[in-house]
């Protein structure tokens, strides 16, 4: 058995499914998918769908999600006007992603929000005798393990919005995560990115993580979606050995 991760599939099922394909992923495997599965691609219901029926893939809250929590009517019913819902239908990719899940039946609707409203924020997990720490993008101390209805809007907001990327956001600067013991496994910022602005790499030829001290980002940028030239799609790591495995996008 083995635990992998993955993250930001932004509604390509395709690509995730030739993913689990590589890895070959069986029933005594874990997966985490870090967020961010909805939005801008195809697919965004239909990857959390899978997840969700799947015992051993568990979903991690991306600010997607959150945006979408935060938009929908969590009783289920056809409504979406919560205090997101400007940023989540028409700066985010959203309209496509409620299309899809009103075109579910209400138990349906119900049945997943009741589960995204329990997945885990942080989550921290040993594999061969390293701790690491799956968190969209950003890190509080004492946050770990709880689920998305334990917190508030406002510390959820902080975790799957802020970035060490983003100065913006006022961080405690890059080197936030080495005051930890963990190893961070993290998405939220495409690792093309990622690479040119902070290691001045231009050279985007494979599709690759991007590993800073004990952080490393595995988002493959399918956020973007198809683009000639260059390398998008899902990314896998698998945690035992760290080796990563690659589901280009395809041109549709
Ligand atoms: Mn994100």
């Amino acid at each position: 058995m083995a635990v992998y991760t993955v993250s930001d599939l932004h509604g390509q099922y395709d690509a995730f499914v030739e993913g689990l394909e590589k890895i070959d992923f069986g029933g005594s495997d874990e997966l985490y998918v870090i967020g961010d599965v909805i939005d801008r691609g195809p697919d965004s219901i239909r990857i959390l769908e899978h997840i969700k029926e799947h015992k051993n893939m568990d979903l991690l809250i991306g600010n997607h999600e959150f945006m979408m929590l935060n938009s929908v009517d969590l009783n289920g019913k056809e409504k979406c006007n919560g205090e997101d819902a400007d940023l989540w239908l028409y700066y985010n990719g959203g309209v496509k992603t409620f299309e899809q899940y009103r075109k579910l039946s209400l138990e349906k609707r119900q049945s997943l929000l009741f589960w995204l409203m329990r997945r885990y924020v942080i989550k921290t997990l040993e594999v061969e005798g390293e701790t690491f720490c799956l968190t969209h993008s950003y890190f509080k101390e004492g946050l770990e393990n709880k689920t998305y209805d334990e917190l508030s809007y406002q510390e959820v907001w902080n975790i799957v919005w802020k970035s060490v990327y983003r100065s913006e956001w006022e961080t405690h600067g890059v080197d936030i995560y080495r005051d930890y013991d963990y190893t961070f496994v993290t998405g939220h910022v495409p690792v093309i990115l990622a690479m040119r602005e902070y290691a001045g790499r231009r050279d985007f030829n494979e599709l690759r993580i991007y590993e800073r001290g004990n952080m490393i980002d595995i988002d493959g940028g399918c956020a973007v979606g198809y683009r000639e030239g260059v390398h998008n799609g899902a990314l896998f790591l698998r945690l035992d050995d760290r080796k990563v495995f690659s589901a280009p996008l395809k041109q549709k």
